[in-house]
């Protein structure tokens, strides 16, 4: 027994600093080696960052780097392959019925090229909309089984991860390419891209958002127009794509809702209304953009198609005129159309379109061979083989089905009517540009999904490549940014990846080579340039867990598996508190359930231990600051004050809701007359108006005669540094501000010593003056509140509930709600419009009661919200189970802070 290791009563001491020769297990070494890889990269890292007070005082060649947010790292965190497993699973291409040779010259001109995405609630049929085209357009595709050729279970070619199989719910965006003809002959490459309904996984929705031309809503014919598609309307609108609607599951109507004809009849018209009493443009069946579909049966028709499909014959050149009278109002009776009040069995779109469905369902279901085959011929003319009337109801109606509509031409000829989408992107001539929008796995391989926005790539071709952490170029020396090679380019196939030499303009194509060059998305260009907006990713991730593995020894494995699940969850955010917690933060409970699910079973395979689950929470204030105390610099040169307030509602309710675009923010002008006129500033604090940040406002309010406007004006960029970074990092718990007004009350430069003043100085003055502005007006914490669409899934009347959910509260309510209503109850949390409610309690209060292992009481929330967090994050300075926590005390010296507190002020 080594005697320094252990006191005189033989407890053991602790291995001193340098001490590394005690025997360690082969696992142990091996994570060690990787761990001190990490460790070697933060180190060499240190060296680099320039540490300084709070005041900051810097020689004049001190460089300041300011970086008000983690940045990516530039290496993979663990040496070795970061590829997940099965990565070159070699692709089995099925074939299929269009010429690919002929897909690949189409997809070189522009008007042929439909990029569609398919959006909708879920659950609605996407994924088995784009089921019809995938089996229209392949000859036995992997994993076709038996069943799903008969129509016994969906086949959901498009979900073609191992976890969405298992839980029967997309997940993932996937897509695939393909070759289709419209009615008219005309062959169009159209690439599809299914998305997920699960709120959750919206981010998806976001990038397709980006970068789709067209979209395609499914709605559900029995849940009609949810508060879901609402948000989907205005985020297509607001992004420029139009769309058409198909009114899927229309089976539904007869056989789950059981209703009659002239009652599906009035449902059908009720969501077409509602779709237009929220969309700028005019929705109608008769206009083509409305179709009516029955995903399951493996249908989709507009009203045209039907007409030209089984009335054309006999209309002769009159078939446009009967289109147009076969939706609204309108009675047939007698060989004549004519207007109506109500709806009846005698109505035009209920005589030619709904009844003959209507019998195809109920002699599928009851009739004799002999009368099926005569209704099915009368009305559609087609002879039923005898095998196929020989099945059980279900795959006979599938089959029946998939006889009369074969083929789903209306669906391109309703696209390629549309208005194709002008993409803001401003690029040079003869610059290739690509949008790089996320990582995706195509039957094991990880390609990068990517839009070409200009230009056109060949294999082989080197483009620079900026990734998440690049905000904007400074400098335009070329050789300091990093070159990529394009490797492979790939179209999508669902479940496999075809590979070409080449993609044009406008394509959405898989690339290969620079998979570990970023994280959640990039642009490549041919030459240095800005790169393209970061995506909006619809949801806020404000739901998070700490996590560490089992056994220490597999941290690397664990940082390992994060790294990747950072980059296939876009709006996963990972990161590392300062006490060494690993926490992860998604949009909802079932989004962290499978980045954990994949974590253990793909990622990393290793066990993991996780915390209760946890709420992202901001922090804010709820009056005014009572005093204004400047902040001066060490030397004495520089003093600067700030007071601080809460924003106004109306301004924060625009922000989050997006009536505010940011875009709008680069006209100054315009935007401080919106200010002034929309949200009643004066005219001084709206021309005033600095900055923005994260849902924050910096206005200068200093007067002209007792502030030098010019100096301001030269420290404007420092000062608002100063303030974008208190806002990320608050006072109280180092989360970010939300809905905070900050005013400049002044700034004093020395005049005789300004020679000594160095602007950065500046930087983080601002952020003490801001963080001393916070606390003293009556700060507050905020946490996030859920809205909650609750609807009814099963049987008639069809409800929807609206309702507000703290985050916190919100764990296990949707099993309990789906248990409470045996089923029919479904409900969809989301933050779209990002609420944020006062936590109750003062946060300040250094007495407040917060009790061990039990809910705290209402009056102590707020401090016991921050304090744990503090805690949590290793801010406490009094040691982890103290109940310390923020003060102003921390920000300005003792004298003040007692003076102040003699007279009550804090
Ligand atoms: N009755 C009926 N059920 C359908 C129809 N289309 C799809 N379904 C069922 O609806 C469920 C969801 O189908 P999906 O195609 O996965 O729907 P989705 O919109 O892709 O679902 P998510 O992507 O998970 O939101 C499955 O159980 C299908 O069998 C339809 O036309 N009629
Ligand atoms: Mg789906």
């Amino acid at each position: 027994m080594d005697d320094d290791l252990y006191d005189e009563f033989g407890q053991f001491l602790g291995f001193p600093q340098e001490f590394t020769s005690y025997e360690q297990s082969s696992e142990e070494v091996q994570g060690e080696a990787a761990y001190s890889t990490l460790q070697g990269d933060l180190d060499q890292e240190a060296t680099d960052v320039v540490l300084r007070d709070a005041n900051g005082n810097f020689d004049d060649d001190v460089e300041v780097l300011l970086e008000v947010e983690d940045r990516e790292p530039d290496k993979p965190l663990v040496a070795g392959d970061l590829r997940p497993k099965g990565y070159d699973k070699c692709d089995k291409i099925p074939k299929a019925m269009f010429d690919r040779e002929y897909l690949q010259s189409i997809l070189a001109i522009p008007e042929r090229q439909l990029n569609v995405g398919i959006f909708g609630p879920l659950h609605s049929g996407k994924t088995s909309f784009a089921d019809m085209f995938a089996l229209d357009t392949h000859h036995n595709l992997p994993s076709l089984t038996k069943k799903v050729k008969e129509g016994w279970l969906p086949f959901k070619y498009l979900d073609q991860e191992r976890i969405e199989k298992e839980r029967g719910v997309s997940l993932r965006l996937n897509g695939m390419t393909f070759g289709y003809e419209s009615s008219r002959g005309r062959t169009y490459a159209v690439t599809m891209l299914d998305t997920p309904g699960h709120v959750n996984f919206w981010d998806d929705v976001g990038i397709t958002l980006t970068c789709c031309q067209y979209g395609i809503v499914v709605i559900d014919v029995a849940e009609g127009v949810t508060s879901v598609v609402l948000k989907l309307f205005k985020e297509l609108e607001q992004n420029g794509i139009e769309f058409i609607v198909v009114l899927n599951k229309i089976d539904r109507l007869a056989l789950d809702l059981r209703l009659p004809a002239d009652a599906a009849y009035w449902r059908l018209l009720h969501i077409v209304e509602q779709v237009n009493r929220h969309t700028k443009e005019t929705f109608s069946p008769e206009l083509g953009n409305v179709l009516f579909s029955s995903t399951k049966f493996g249908f989709v028709f507009s009203i045209e198609s039907f007409v030209n499909s089984f009335y054309a014959k006999s209309l002769k050149d009159k078939t446009e005129q009967f289109v147009a009278r076969l939706w609204g109002l309108i009675n047939y009776w007698d060989g004549e159309f004519n207007e109506t009040e109500f709806i009846s069995e005698r109505n035009s779109f209920f005589v030619f379109i709904l009844q003959p469905l209507y019998k195809v369902i109920t002699h599928g279901l009851s009739a004799s061979a002999e009368e099926l085959q005569r209704v099915i011929k009368d009305n559609f003319q087609v002879n039923l083989s005898d095998e196929t009337l020989s099945k059980d109801p279900q795959p006979l109606l599938f089959s029946i089905f998939r006889s009369i509509f074969p083929h789903h031409h209306c669906v391109i000829d309703s696209i390629s009517r549309l208005r194709d989408r002008s993409f803001d992107i401003s690029a040079n001539d003869g610059e290739t540009l690509v949008h790089v929008l996320r990582h995706i796995k195509v039957n094991g391989t990880n390609w990068s999904l990517c839009r070409i926005a200009q230009g056109s790539l060949i294999t082989g071709r080197k483009l620079y490549i900026f990734n998440e952490s690049v905000d904007s170029i400074v400098d335009h020396a070329d050789d300091e940014y990093p070159k990529i090679t394009i490797e492979r380019i790939a179209l999508m196939g669902g479940r496999y990846a075809y590979e070409v030499k080449e993609a044009q303009q406008g394509q959405l194509v898989l690339l290969k080579g620079f998979e570990d060059e970023f994280t959640k998305f990039a642009t490549l260009s041919s030459t240095v340039r800005n790169p393209l907006p970061p995506i909006n990713y619809l949801n806020e991730s404000v739901f998070k867990f700490a996590i560490q593995p089992q056994k220490p020894s597999d941290l690397p494995r664990l940082l390992h598996g994060l790294q990747l699940a950072n980059g296939f969850y876009p709006s996963l955010v990972v990161r590392v508190e300062e006490s060494g917690e690993n926490i992860i933060v998604g949009t909802g409970e079932l989004y962290l359930d499978c980045v954990m699910d994949e974590l253990r079973k793909t990622f990393c395979e290793i066990e993991i231990k996780i915390s209760q689950p946890l709420v992202q929470i901001t922090e804010s204030c709820n009056s005014e600051s009572f005093a204004s105390i400047p902040v001066k610099s060490n030397n004495g040169i520089v003093s600067i004050s700030v007071m601080a307030e809460k924003l106004d509602d109306k301004i924060v309710h625009d922000l989050t809701h997006g009536e505010i675009n940011l875009s709008e923010l680069n006209n100054v002008r315009k935007f401080s007359k919106r200010l002034r006129t929309e949200y009643g500033w004066d005219s001084l604090a709206a021309r005033n108006f600095w900055g923005l940040s994260q849902c924050n406002v910096f206005v200068d309010d200093t007067l002209p005669d007792e502030t030098d406007k010019k100096l301001l004006k030269r420290y404007k960029e420092y000062i608002l540094q100063g303030f974008e970074w208190a806002v990320k990092e608050g006072p109280l718990a180092d989360e970010r501000m939300h809905a905070c007004q900050f005013k400049l009350l002044e700034l004093k430069v020395q005049e005789d010593k300004i020679d000594e003043f160095i602007p950065s100085q500046l930087v983080p003055l601002t952020r003490k003056a801001c963080y001393i502005a916070l606390m003293t007006a009556a700060p507050i914490v905020m946490e996030p509140i859920y809205e909650v669409d609750i609807v009814n899934v099963q049987g008639t009347p069809f409800t929807e509930i609206k309702a507000q959910l703290p985050v916190i509260e919100s764990i296990g309510f949707e099993t309990d709600l789906r248990t409470a209503t045996i089923g029919k109850g479904m409900c969809q949390m989301h933050f779209w419009n990002k609420i944020w409610r006062r936590v109750p309690g003062d946060v300040l209060d250094e007495e407040a009661f917060i009790p061990k292992l039990k809910p705290a009481p209402a009056a102590s929330l707020s401090r016991d919200f921050v304090v744990k967090t503090r805690r949590r994050k290793g801010l406490s300075e009094s040691g982890h189970m103290t109940q310390d926590g923020p003060s102003l005390k921390n920000y300005i010296d003792d004298e003040l802070f007692e003076k102040l507190k003699q007279k009550g002020l804090v």
